[in-house]
């Protein structure tokens, strides 16, 4: 039985080995990525149980992926390799602040094989929370929004949470396509995960507080606004919450940290934890990704958060 499960694309990442614009970079580190991924990732590693879902290329890059999924103890049952769909492909540039953009090769991704129908309920009610974003959703706009509603509906039958990340990527859709379609699962959701941009073209509102007023008129019970390096904001049951930003070692990646906050607050809440706890541990986690070059090679362990957290001491290993 899975703690969290997810739905999404996984690409190969072309990491640039030198900063600046792409155009003048000439060799690349072969890495992971996907935003539902690096999530799932970042559970793993924090000890949830993970399973995510999804179809890969039946290619070497298919077959790399695969592996290094495994090797992060992710359950990978409803994951299969298909012929015909290459694997997705992402080069990334990174300029001299750490910031990036991602140049995407991915229209035919292997995902757009998987139907609704092919979703295997059994598996998808054994689990605690079901983790969605908006990537998926943009991939493949009607078949994911089929997909993704067959397995929120599979979710909400069984009791299970449902996070949202509204993970706009103006690359793949319009403003206005990510708003009609994330909206139509703002009922379902039981955790929103969201950039302050993003809840700006979710509700027409930028102040944290109107938009936790707009949340909670869709029955979002947990609200979390990730501001960057300004830390974030939270509301749960009446309580609401800026936690401060800890401050990262260096910056020298910025891709991925958002993933790792959700992972962190999604832990924090099904441990029960308090909202304060857990947007100070969603925060340390964002803080850790951004040290590290990668979309999830620094998504932590749970004891390195801890001792991150001054509450376990430094062991060498
Ligand atoms: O959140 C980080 C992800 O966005 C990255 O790993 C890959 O760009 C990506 C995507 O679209 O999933």
């Amino acid at each position: 039985m899975n703690d969290v499960l997810t739905i999404g694309d996984a690409m190969i990442t072309f990491n640039p080995s030198s900063k600046g614009p792409l155009r003048f970079v000439h060799s690349f580190e072969r890495k992971v990525g996907g935003a539902e991924l690096n999530v799932a990732i970042g559970c793993a590693r924090l000890g949830l149980k993970t399973g995510w879902i999804s179809r890969l290329g039946n290619d070497e890059f298919g077959r790399y992926i695969l592996h290094f999924i495994r090797g992060e103890g992710i359950d990978v049952s409803e994951v299969k390799l298909v012929d015909g769909y290459p694997t997705s492909l992402n080069f990334k540039e990174i300029l001299e602040d750490g910031s990036g953009r991602t140049f995407y090769y991915r229209a035919n991704s292997p995902t757009t094989t998987l139907t609704a129908e092919a979703l295997n309920e059994e598996y998808i009610q054994k689990a605690k929370l079901l983790h969605i974003t908006g990537v998926f959703l943009a991939i493949d706009k009607e078949k994911n929004a089929e997909v993704l509603k067959r397995a929120v509906s599979i979710a909400k039958k069984s009791g299970m949470l449902i996070s949202l990340d509204p993970n706009i990527r103006l690359k793949l859709w319009s403003k206005e396509e990510a708003k009609e379609a994330l909206t139509t699962f703002l009922p379902y959701v039981d955790i929103l995960l969201t950039g302050e941009e993003e809840a700006e073209l979710l509700f027409g509102v930028r102040n944290p507080k109107e938009i936790i007023e707009r949340c909670k008129s869709y029955g979002i019970s947990y609200i979390a606004i990730k501001k960057g390096e300004k830390g974030s904001v939270g509301y749960y049951d009446g309580q609401y919450i800026e936690a401060p930003p800890v401050k990262p070692r260096k910056v020298v990646d910025t891709v991925g940290a958002g993933d790792g906050f959700d992972a962190g607050f999604i832990y924090g809440v099904l441990k029960g934890w308090k909202l304060e706890r857990t947007l100070q541990f969603a925060n340390t986690i964002g803080s850790m990704v951004v040290s590290v070059s990668g979309d999830n090679e620094g998504l932590p362990y749970l004891e390195d958060v801890l001792v991150q957290l001054g509450e376990k001491a430094f062991i060498e290993r």
